[in-house]
């Protein structure tokens, strides 16, 4: 197998970890001596351990005169726990193959550094680009502040999610509404705002069998407090993190039940209408979160359009038409000029089912 086949196999690792490992990145290890596999391992739920360590572990000691395939720069720093740099070096690790750099200032090359003082082979840039996408989310939030945003949307072929009585469930089949629950896994928080709530009553969870996850913070942006005491939201709110984002200088006694239901309230100032999104995002990054999927309804989508904090588009489409009265995904933005447009590239386009799912990133330069 090829170095570029091994980073490959690293980076299928780390996507494992997605959703799961925040404040922290998802990063994949894969150790190789003599052309055979002798250790993988990828960050651990919540963080830590970190993917060398793991890998290391599995080893043991045929990982002396190995190569290292790594999708992040091998930490350098003393975190709660030592540093991936001397737990490589300490095990004989001959060459270290990482994809990308760590902005994480505590990192930042030192990483690199060390391991070529240390006289350990280091070659950096295979599929950089695949691992700076993969971890987009964490290199936002610790370079910019504020975490990446996908905007996920279900809507019929002319970009309908209700028809005008309010009817929603369902527009798109059981494939695309299990994958949907796969995209929230990958996701540290999810995103809705007060109007969703209000209409469809969510539980907002990723409701996949399968391992132990960190799980997922629930998000509601609700500058006037509408989320109902008696919603699912509300009342599960102690056993998955729930954050209500309302604006500041509420009255303390309407906050009071939502806190004692065991919800955190995050103040924002407001904005017209509703919050100021960069604060909220700002928020969100300041507690952790990396990945957000942001839901709807469509006064979020055109506020988060409208502010160019999509980052990327999950959209689904089911092949239905509703025609004009159905209600739109997205409120106006609105729009002067065509020039003015929020565009988009596609990155990856399937079917699932009867439905299709379309993924799209912002445009850099188009
Ligand atoms: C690695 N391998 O698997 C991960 C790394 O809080 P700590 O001590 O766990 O450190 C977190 C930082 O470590 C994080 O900001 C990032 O720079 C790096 N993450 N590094 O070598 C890993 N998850
Ligand atoms: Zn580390």
């Amino acid at each position: 197998m090829t170095d570029r086949e091994h980073m490959a196999a690293a980076l299928a690792l780390a996507r494992r970890g997605l959703g799961n490992t925040w404040p922290n990145p998802s990063v994949g290890c894969v150790l190789v001596r003599e052309g055979q596999v002798i250790g993988r391992g990828w960050t651990q739920p919540g963080g830590r351990p970190h993917a060398e360590v793991e890998a290391l572990a599995r080893a043991g000691e045929a990982a002396h005169g190995a190569t290292a395939y790594v999708t992040l720069e091998p930490c350098s720093h003393w975190g709660r726990t030592p540093p991936c740099c001397d737990a490589l070096i300490r095990a004989g690790i001959a060459r270290v193959v990482v994809a990308t750099g760590d902005p994480d200032p505590r990192v930042d090359g030192r990483g690199l550094q060390r391991l070529r003082e240390a006289g350990v082979i280091v070659e950096l840039g295979l599929l950089g680009e695949e691992a700076r996408a993969q971890n987009a989310g964490f290199s936002r939030r610790i370079t910019r502040g504020l975490p990446l945003v996908t905007l996920k949307l279900a809507t019929t072929l002319d970009g309908r999610i209700a028809t005008a009585s309010g009817e929603s469930q369902w527009i798109t089949g059981p494939e695309a509404r299990r994958e949907a629950h796969a995209l929230r896994a990958r996701h540290d928080a999810i995103l809705v705002g007060s109007g969703t709530v209000l209409a469809d009553d969510p539980e907002l969870t990723a409701r996949l069998p399968g391992t132990a996850r960190v799980p997922l913070a629930r998000v509601v942006a609700d500058s006037r407090l509408r989320t109902p005491l008696a919603s699912r939201l509300v009342r599960t709110a102690r056993e998955v993190p729930t954050w209500i984002a309302t604006r500041t200088n509420q009255r303390p006694g309407v906050l009071a039940p939502y806190q004692e239901a065991g919800v955190q309230i995050l103040p924002i100032p407001r904005a017209r209408p509703g919050l100021d999104l960069a604060a909220l995002l700002g928020a969100l990054a300041q507690r952790g979160v990396t990945r957000v999927l942001a839901e709807g309804g469509a006064g979020l989508a055109a506020g988060l359009l409208r502010g160019g904090f999509v980052n990327r588009l999950a959209w689904f489409h089911a092949p239905g038409i509703m025609g004009g009265d159905g209600l739109p995904a997205v409120q106006p933005l609105p729009l002067a000029l065509l020039s003015a447009m929020p565009r988009f590239h596609r990155i990856a386009s399937r079917p699932l089912g009867q439905d299709w799912l379309t993924e799209f990133e912002e445009c850099g330069r188009c």
